[in-house]
């Protein structure tokens, strides 16, 4: 994912903007074969930052105190204040230009680092992917001491992935483009209506294109508008009332321009889904309708509805901007959809999976809105690998209105993940108590854990421990190879435990970057209902996990969700939007999500599963 955008007027750092910088920093120098102790500077300062409280960097540097802080030096105090007052570091623009740039696509390679980066560049002379491909292909890296058959297996299937997932965008990284775009076209002067359409509208977890549609009095001065985006690396069409172009992400974008009386129809067409589409054509036309972008008109006694459609374009490309009969008193998607006997579809819920059907019988669901959720569970602070603390994570919660958060920092065993033993575990009970007792905002913190599921499917934590918290996540963290019935049994042997409130992402799945570990979801589903167990929707943009295709089925089963935005620092907190989609896609009513619960019935739920015996 990328982080905060750089475009626009600068707006102040966060520390762990800083703090990824320096991470960066420490790549590129360990990838050049710079000194280990500097790369061990640049890593270590970060990490400091990291746990820091947000509010107490800009007073270190005012005060000159950052050198004074253990693994902050001098240079390194410099660098950090530079990047805090400007945004930007001459050091690094020049670092990034000294490294050949097939070797920083290398490092997108899931499984290569810059310490075999530089091997691989030493010692074969790769500079490219595809020299990196040919090299494993004919066996070269195979022979290369520290890399072996299997390694080079993992690199070529990771270079094979990444161009695969190169085509799509997670919708977080999408949405942060086109926001942006569609407030802008709708300021501009000659514009009337304006959205995004496409997988992006329908909440889909990643996006192939972006859609943007426009109703507009003229072309000319909107087209301009778009093609000169920031970002924009190139415009690969432009024609009378369409563009395309290409960001410097990869990401591509078409604008299409109609005139206001065909908004709606072109609105709907090209959110789609095409499966959606499909289905409603044929509706019309049982209607004896013909639908398309361009308006819903009588259909021809003869020709199929494509021949009409083609007509209907012939027709609106000679009049010129006069569009053919449209029927002008459909104005909006509601009125669309009611002139063939519908309820109004959410976009999300278009994939052509019954939604029409719901729709002709009044049978949509009141689908969960953001403004529903009162709090949000597994969220990950300082004390584990989280970069907020405590006391920051609940401040922002509040602010968010919410009235509790749950924490949630990884057990002992995610040592990689700087896991928390009982006795730090222990302490930060204490802290969460303290925190609740003193009340500074009305927000109560409950007291959880991210309890790793041990290969065998016990947990790390023992029965006594986990009786002092909450709540508990078991989540699986390690032996991601076992075959599909012996991660299912794992699994379940996790929920069968009475201290285990909720199962952490049931697939592990990193959307666009890792495949998911193989388990037997409906299984899981059967065994997490029949034991009064949780799934929750982890809503990091890149895992959505459990997925929206498993949710109208197991909570029409009784099976209850909780939108988990698994954040690691303030801003992550924010990610429940992006669980808020898939929740949608899912079919999901407030009554399926645990957190949309108020303070008082939630905590009675917990403590009914916190007590001594399951319901
Ligand atoms: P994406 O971009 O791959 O994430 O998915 P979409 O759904 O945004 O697809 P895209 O950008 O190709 O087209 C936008 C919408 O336009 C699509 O959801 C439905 C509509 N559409 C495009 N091509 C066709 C088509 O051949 N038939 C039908 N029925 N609809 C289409
Ligand atoms: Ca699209
Ligand atoms: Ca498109
Ligand atoms: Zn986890």
């Amino acid at each position: 994912m990328s982080s905060a955008g750089s475009a626009g007027k600068f707006r102040g750092v966060t520390k762990n903007e800083i703090a990824d910088t320096l991470h960066e920093i420490a790549t590129l120098l360990e990838l050049k074969g710079e000194n280990p102790f500097k790369v061990r500077a640049y890593q270590a300062g970060a990490r400091t930052l990291e746990a820091i409280e947000e509010s107490e960097l800009a007073g270190l540097i005012a005060e000159k105190r950052l050198e004074s802080i253990k693994g902050i030096g001098e240079a390194l105090a410099q660098k950090i204040a530079e990047l805090h007052a400007t945004g930007r570091l001459e050091f690094l623009a020049k670092l990034r230009a000294s490294v050949e740039p097939g070797l920083l696509q290398m490092l997108e390679v899931p499984g290569l680092g810059p310490k075999k980066i530089k091997a691989l560049h030493e010692r074969l002379g790769l500079r490219t992917l595809a020299e990196l491909t040919a090299a494993c292909t004919d066996g070269r890296v195979a022979a290369l001491d520290g890399f072996g058959e299997k390694s080079q297996q993992k690199i070529l299937e990771g270079i094979r992935n990444r161009e695969a997932y190169g085509k799509r965008h997670l919708w977080w990284d999408a949405e942060a483009v086109a926001a942006p775009i569609v407030a802008g076209l709708r300021a501009l002067s000659q514009v009337t209506r304006a959205e995004s359409a496409g997988s992006l509208r329908r909440g889909l977890e990643t996006v192939g294109d972006l859609d943007f549609l426009v109703a507009a009095s003229e072309v000319g001065p909107v087209m301009d508008w778009f093609c000169t985006r920031p970002g924009v690396k190139e415009v690969t069409a432009r024609g009378e009332t369409k563009a395309s172009v290409r960001f410097e992400s990869g990401l591509q974008a078409d604008l299409r321009i109609v005139p206001a009386e065909q908004f709606v129809f072109a609105l709907h067409h090209f959110t789609g889904s095409k499966d959606h589409n499909v289905q409603m054509r044929q509706r019309a036309l049982a209607r004896g309708l013909s639908m398309s972008e361009w308006g819903l008109v009588p259909a021809a006694g003869e020709g199929t509805a494509k021949g009409k459609a083609e007509k209907l374009k012939a027709e609106k490309l000679k009049s010129e901007g006069s569009a053919p009969a449209v029927g002008p008193e459909i104005q909006t998607e509601a009125e669309l959809f009611g002139a063939l006997g519908l309820r109004s579809i959410p976009p999300e819920l278009r994939e052509g999976l019954g939604e029409i059907e719901a729709a002709e019988a009044g049978e949509l669901p009141r689908l969960v809105e953001l403004a529903d959720l009162r709090g949000a569970f597994h969220n990950h602070t300082t004390a584990s690998d989280g970069r907020s603390t405590l006391a920051e994570m609940a401040a922002a919660a509040a602010a968010l209105g919410w009235e509790y958060l749950g924490i949630a920092d990884h057990s002992k065993s995610s040592f990689q993940a700087n896991g928390l033993n009982e006795e730090r575990l222990a302490a930060q009970v204490a802290e969460i108590r303290a925190l609740n007792a003193a009340r500074p905002h009305a927000l109560r913190v409950f007291t959880g854990t991210e309890c790793d599921i041990l290969p065998d499917g016990r947990l790390d934590f023992d029965d006594a421990t986990l009786a002092t918290l909450d709540y508990v996540v078991a989540s699986v963290h390690s032996a991601f190879a076992q075959d599909e019935a012996v991660m299912t049994a794992r699994i379940i042997r996790a929920l069968e435990h009475p201290r285990v409130t909720m199962l952490g992402h049931l697939t592990g799945r990193l959307l666009l970057r890792r495949e998911p570990y193989r388990v037997n979801a409906g299984k899981v589903i059967d065994a997490a209902i029949a034991h009064g167990v949780i799934i929750e929707l982890n809503a990091s943009p890149m895992r959505l996990d459990m997925d929206w295709r498993h949710w109208r089925k197991a909570a029409e089963r009784g099976l209850i969700c909780s939108i988990n935005p698994d954040a690691h620092d303030t801003a992550g907190l924010a990610y429940v939007r992006a669980g808020i989609n898939a929740a949608r896609k899912g079919w999901l009513t407030p009554a399926h999500i645990l957190n949309t619960r108020p303070l008082a019935e939630v905590a009675a739920r917990l403590a009914g599963k916190a007590g001594k015996r399951r319901d």
